[in-house]
């Protein structure tokens, strides 16, 4: 299990008084998950009861929390599983407390994975993740404090465009700075998206925000629910596919430099989404998720890349890897090898979606 560094740990006695507003204090308190943004713990009560805690991001405005509610009430209307929100014994969605924000929701009992292991299970996550998306597209909800704009290409493009400029007396610039510039050329020569009208989207679909209810046998082709809902929002559906297929056809994990990029499990999954979903999208949208995953694993290759610079993003693993800047610097050649991989199967993958 490996240990990933974050700017927020905090004391037990703070973890303590947190637990109190939820009526939990007393209970048992151990770190879980490996999400990059996000410090989150397994709280588990007196009685045996385990809810999740997590400490926010401080990227993150806390009133999103509005958005996760509407999101996750819905998804419970449709019989969806999903992490709710448990309020505070105050009645509040979140805690601000000792200068952090926090948070207790539901916790969903299964396992997650850092890559699909085969064709039937991209298939299933497929169409977990389309039923997900139906029961969403009615929502009436006016979204609340997006300003963070995950899949703000220029943002993260102008980022990188600062770090090669004001770093260069960075360890790793020598390193980064080829591959940002190669980066930034490949962003410069990418059609653009075709303009979709935007849908209810989860917004960070990489395959461990999934949880699946066993590790092997069937319990592996059964998803549960998504996890991590701080960024639902409405978005193209591009982004979000492009995003999950990013993640999900890489059968290396994020930090390989070479990804390995699988049409099968590109194929599944699409085929997955389309049962579960039901209504097909639209022409235009079938020709942006063809360049999508394209776009997504650039963008987030460039977010690494700047990131390997300014070393104050991600989460990182200590036991890996020398600093920050080393792993995303790893992070960032694995997405820039799968962005290769995706723009190389544009004609293969043109074909899959009817595009
Ligand atoms: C972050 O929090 P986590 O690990 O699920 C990031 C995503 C990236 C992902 C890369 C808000 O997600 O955008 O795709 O890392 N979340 C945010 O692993 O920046
Ligand atoms: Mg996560």
């Amino acid at each position: 299990m490996s240990t990933i560094v974050r700017e927020q740990g905090s004391e037990p006695q703070v973890l303590e008084q947190v637990l109190q507003h939820w009526g939990l204090g007393g209970a048992q308190v151990a770190p879980c998950g490996n999400g990059l943004i996000n410090t989150t713990y397994a709280v588990t009560a007196d009685s045996g009861a385990r809810t999740i805690l997590q400490a926010l991001s401080p990227i993150f405005d806390p009133a999103i929390h509005h958005n996760i509610q509407a999101v996750t009430q819905a998804l419970a209307r449709a019989g969806i599983h999903t992490p709710q929100l448990l309020p505070t014994q105050a009645g509040q969605l979140w805690l601000e407390h000792a200068g952090g924000v926090w948070r207790m929701q539901t916790a969903i009992e299964g396992v997650s994975f850092d890559a699909l292991a085969d064709a039937a299970q991209a298939r299933a996550a497929g169409a977990f993740v389309g039923r997900w998306h139906a029961a969403l597209a009615q929502l009436d909800h006016e979204f609340v404090a997006l300003r963070v704009g995950v899949h703000d290409t220029p943002r993260h493009l102008a980022r990188l465009r600062d770090a090669l400029g004001q770093l260069e007396q960075h360890r790793l610039y020598a390193q980064v700075e080829p591959l940002g510039r190669a980066l930034l050329d490949a962003a410069q020569s990418l059609a653009p998206l075709p303009e979709c009208p935007p849908r209810v989207a989860h917004g960070d679909l990489k395959i461990n925000n999934m949880m699946f209810a066993g590790g092997d046998g069937r319990g592996r082709l059964q998803p549960l629910a998504l996890i991590d809902l701080d960024t639902v929002a409405p978005m193209p559906l591009a982004h979000e596919l492009g995003d999950a297929w990013r993640s999900w056809c890489n059968l290396a994990s994020e930090d390989q430099p070479e990804a390995r990029f699988d049409f099968q499990l590109f194929e599944a999954s699409w085929a997955g989404w389309l049962a579960g979903h039901g209504a097909p999208p639209s022409p235009v949208e079938r020709e942006a998720l063809l360049l999508g995953p394209e776009w997504i694993s650039l963008e987030l290759a460039v977010r690494f890349a700047a990131d390997a610079l300014f070393e104050d993003y991600f989460g990182w693993d200590a036991q890996r890897f020398a600093g920050r800047g080393e792993h995303n610097l790893a992070r960032a050649r694995g997405q820039a090898s799968l962005y290769q991989a995706m723009n190389a199967t544009r004609r293969e993958r043109a074909v899959v979606l009817g595009a």
